[in-house]
């Protein structure tokens, strides 16, 4: 059938930064979060519809006349879709749909993602907005356009919130689906000469995801409110054939992983790599997610398969150099693993990515701040002159919706986020608790603008630096 039988559903990722932030880390030659991803949640959407309708991806971050191309494709669509993380998105996505409302007032707009999944009813009172698709979007969006394409309301149809009228009515949860039900990500659907990017170890690097959801329950992070601690892995041969027809179609060097928990299924992680071992497909895995507490427990065999296979940097969370802050993160994990991991990656010549961040509701902070100075130093003195193989990213606490710690900090002090546009102004950048005096906020920032990747010191001057920045500590209070 010819496209222009068919109804056009408009699939639009906004912005997720107001300006582009993304700094070089001046060890390697990446950037530090490359804003440029492959739209990975459009095109699972894409993949349910894309037999009976026109569909139109928009991706703010690749697309500078975005709006334009939104406005040209309303006169017919049949909805127009929005993906929206807890940030700048939001706002983006608000103004672009009071935009189309204005003048498409009976368009009907659906929002998806991790912000409305976890606030959808806040999310359905802004005015914008008709739908909100919770968790996995898959079968939920293909049961809502075939609803709207017969004229009909989403009643019934589970993992759905909507305006009935004046109220909102939220459809029961749908179950976690296995994600080999559904077809191979549509990487044809976009021009993916746009989405490679140089990344670290090669030129020509590829966003990928061979799991979604995370069975952990952190008590800072949204993955819990989103999926409800399920899981689901492609099975590795999919995986591994996948990836082949990527590396070869696209010529691929790197992939970035998107996993939040690769690690999960030890077992299957094996098959995986004796598959991508016995394909040689000379393809490297980068920021492979894993979890602390399970990686420190993974055998050293399986790790130099993993290496052999091409896992060349890990992502871990390490979050705090405190132990109470991982025991109110609900991390369940402990510092010391953090240099049990080190010890691994070195070992195994894998690099390491990881993240710590400041600022957990209820901590002592003068001991949360030198608790982090010092972890990070120790991993910085790990590595010593070969910093290239290690970056660290600092970062402030920031609360997300419906997340236990967002309750404490409300009880902290932070004043609630009361609409879907609060959450789309509200500052996540450096985010300023109340509870965190202002002299170690500016201290962490002048500690995370003096670390090796972010100034460019050798290990030398690092050294001097981090003994200056303690005794300044050791002043404040
Ligand atoms: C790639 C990625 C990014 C990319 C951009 C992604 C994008 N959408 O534009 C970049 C690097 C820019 C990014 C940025 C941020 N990210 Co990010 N990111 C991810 C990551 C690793 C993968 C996302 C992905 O593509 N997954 C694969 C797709 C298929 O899954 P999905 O996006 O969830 O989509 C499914 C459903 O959500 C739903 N769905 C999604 N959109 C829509 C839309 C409609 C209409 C419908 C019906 C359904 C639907 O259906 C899809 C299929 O099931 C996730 C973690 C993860 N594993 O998911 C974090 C994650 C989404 N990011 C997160 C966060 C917090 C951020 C930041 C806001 C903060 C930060 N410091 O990281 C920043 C933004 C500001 C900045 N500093 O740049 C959180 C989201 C929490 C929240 N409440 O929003 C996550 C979950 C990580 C985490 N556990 O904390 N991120």
């Amino acid at each position: 059938m010819m496209s222009e039988h068919k109804k056009t559903i408009i699939l639009f990722n906004p912005m997720p930064v107001k300006h582009p932030v993304a700094q070089p880390n001046k060890k390697t030659t990446s950037l530090q979060v490359p804003l440029v991803n492959v739209p990975l949640s459009l095109l699972a959407l894409a993949r349910m519809v894309r037999e009976r309708f026109d569909v139109r991806i928009i991706n703010a971050v690749v697309d500078p006349d975005y709006r334009e191309l939104i406005f040209d494709a309303c006169d017919h669509a049949l909805c127009l879709a929005v993906s929206s993380m807890t940030c700048y998105q939001i706002r983006d996505g608000i103004d672009v749909c009071k935009a189309v409302k204005e003048k498409y007032p009976d368009l009907p707009v659906l929002w998806g993602g991790y912000h409305p999944s976890s606030e959808p009813a806040q999310t359905l009172e802004s005015p914008f907005i008709d739908i909100v698709i919770r968790g996995q979007g898959e079968q939920t969006f293909r049961d809502v356009v075939d609803r709207l394409a017969e004229n009909g309301s989403p009643d019934s149809i589970s993992g759905v919130s909507y305006k009935d009228g004046s109220r909102i009515l939220h459809n029961a949860d749908r179950k976690f689906a296995d994600i080999n039900t559904y077809p191979a990500i549509p990487y044809d659907m976009i021009d993916v000469e746009r989405h490679v990017k140089g990344y670290k170890f090669g030129t020509r690097c590829l966003d990928y995801y061979l799991s979604q959801g995370c069975a952990s329950g952190c008590s800072f992070c949204s993955e819990p409110v989103f999926c409800s601690r399920r899981w689901s892995g492609l099975l590795p041969e999919r995986a591994v054939n996948e990836m082949e027809y990527l590396a070869k179609t696209y010529n691929i060097d790197t992939f970035m992983i998107r996993d939040s928990d690769f690690f999960l299924n030890v077992k299957r992680v094996k098959t995986l790599c004796e598959l991508l071992i016995e394909k040689d497909l000379g393809s490297r895995l980068t920021s492979v997610n894993a979890r602390m507490e399970h990686f420190s427990r993974i055998d050293d065999d399986i790790i130099s398969l993993c290496r052999r296979a091409g896992i060349h940097e890990i992502f871990f969370g390490f979050e705090s150099g405190l132990q109470e802050a991982l025991d109110a993160m609900n991390k369940v994990s402990k510092v010391s693993q953090i240099k049990t991991c080190t010890q691994k990656c070195i070992k195994h010549d894998i690099d390491i990515r990881g993240s710590f961040m400041v600022g957990i509701p209820g901590m002592d902070v003068k001991k949360e701040v030198e608790s982090n100075f010092n972890e990070i130093n120790s991993l910085i003195c790990a590595y010593g002159e070969k910093l290239e193989h290690l970056d660290v990213l600092l970062s402030f606490f920031t609360p997300y919706p419906n997340t236990q710690l967002y309750q404490t900090s409300i009880k902290c002090g932070l004043k609630p986020l009361e609409t879907l546009a609060d959450w789309g102004d509200f500052d996540q950048f450096d985010f300023k608790a109340p509870w965190f005096p202002q002299e170690y906020f500016d201290l962490v920032r002048e500690f995370r603008a003096g670390m090796p990747w972010n100034s460019g010191c050798d290990f030398e001057e690092w050294r001097r630096f981090y003994d200056g920045i303690i005794e300044r500590l050791e002043e404040i209070g």
